[in-house]
């Protein structure tokens, strides 16, 4: 299943809640707080050196950022 580090108030991480949802894709949704600095954190920045949300995370544990890329990497494939 995949996870999506993200905020429900950001507009980056809305589009990969909706794209997954579009989709009927299992994923589980860890919120992440920016402005009480839970994207500045070692075990967050292993994740996204950049240290921003969305993150996609997929099962063996790869993580991909920038949430354009991260609708192409999902869409593809798909109708
Ligand atoms: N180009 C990036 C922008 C991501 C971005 O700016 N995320 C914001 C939330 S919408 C963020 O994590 N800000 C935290 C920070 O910059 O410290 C994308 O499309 O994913």
């Amino acid at each position: 299943m995949y996870k999506v580090y993200g905020d429900y108030n950001s507009g980056n991480c809305y589009k990969i809640k909706l794209m997954l949802n579009l989709l009927g894709a299992e994923y589980q949704w860890v919120a992440v707080d920016i402005l009480n600095g839970e994207t500045e954190t070692e075990d967050f920045l292993a994740k996204n050196p950049n240290g921003k949300i969305p993150v996609l995370e997929l099962e063996d544990g790869t993580c991909l950022w920038e949430s354009t890329a991260i609708l192409n990497f999902l869409a593809e494939g798909t109708p």
